[in-house]
């Protein structure tokens, strides 16, 4: 049991617009590894050599076997209480909109229905030669897919050193710039430009409430932190919102 503060009560009682920025941490209670910490895919293997286009240039097959792997690991994961407490946030308010920096769709699944990717969606991919899309169902079997035109087929996520789809990170920062209350939810904030949504937020005056398993780089930044499980702690927010603000 959390104990939500009078303060984060009222906060939401008042507001008209919410903000949940989510990271890789969201998804952890579906079964979706992290990418620092103990647990990180990233302990293993470096993005370096892994989630950026030199390094597919380079190695296609390898880039390939790791998003194959995580591609399968999201195809039998589903959306957790957290994902579904946001989407159900949607009943009671009149805005609810997602910024997340996770590929892996949950949050649609989930039934939010204004959600931002930051960096793009496993689920999709395109060929870097002609750019034809092909969504979940092309075949993964080649060891590296490849185009009808014979281009490289990538999946369409932003790697280190790509730049944001500008119609995501724009209609992001315009509801980090006008919403009451933002939520900080499983992300290690140091991955930017999306990590400066939450200055963004900061200085437009919202509230911020950070929910995490630990403390991170921007908690002092919070007006409240709630540490523990997402999946445990979003739905005590919602539970609190219906019992005073209904
Ligand atoms: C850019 C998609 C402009 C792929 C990802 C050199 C050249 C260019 C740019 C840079 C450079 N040096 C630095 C940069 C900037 C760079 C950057 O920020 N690097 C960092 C690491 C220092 N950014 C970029 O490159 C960006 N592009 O700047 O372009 C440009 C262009 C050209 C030239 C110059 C500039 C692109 C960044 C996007 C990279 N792609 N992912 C894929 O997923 O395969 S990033 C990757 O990190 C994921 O998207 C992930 O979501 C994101 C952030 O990580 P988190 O989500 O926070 O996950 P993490 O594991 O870190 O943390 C999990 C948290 O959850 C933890 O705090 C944990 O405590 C918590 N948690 C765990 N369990 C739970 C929980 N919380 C609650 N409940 C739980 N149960
Ligand atoms: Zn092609």
């Amino acid at each position: 049991m959390y104990k939500i503060s009078e303060r984060t009560i009222e906060k939401l009682r008042q507001t008209k617009s919410i903000v949940f920025f989510t990271g890789a941490g969201i998804s952890a209670e579906s079964g979706i590894p992290i990418f620092r910490g103990k647990d990180g895919i990233w302990n293993k293997l470096k993005p370096e050599e892994l989630a950026n286009f030199d390094a597919f240039m380079r190695n296609p097959e390898m880039v390939w076997e790791w998003y194959k792997h995580r591609k399968q690991i999201i195809k039998e994961s589903q959306p957790n209480a957290a994902h579904k407490t946001i989407a159900e946030f949607q009943k009671y308010l009149p805005e609810v909109v997602v910024v997340t920096q996770n590929i892996d769709n949950l949050h649609r699944r989930a039934g939010s229905k204004i959600v931002y990717e930051l960096h793009g969606n496993i689920e999709r991919n395109y060929c870097i030669n002609c750019h034809k899309f092909y969504t979940e169902d092309f075949e993964l079997t080649d060891k590296i897919p490849t185009c009808e035109c014979g281009g490289l087929i990538r999946p369409d996520v932003v790697w280190f050193g790509e730049y944001l789809p500008e119609d995501q990170l724009g209609a992001s920062e315009k509801a980090a710039k006008s919403c009451n209350v933002f939520f900080v939810v499983g992300t290690s904030a140091v991955v930017y430009p999306a990590a400066s949504l939450i200055y963004t937020a900061k200085e437009n005056s919202a509230y911020l409430i950070e929910v995490n398993i630990e403390e991170t780089e921007v908690s002092r930044l919070m007006n409240e932190s709630y540490f523990g499980k997402a999946g445990e702690i979003l739905p005590e927010f919602l539970e609190a919102y219906k019992k005073d603000c209904r």
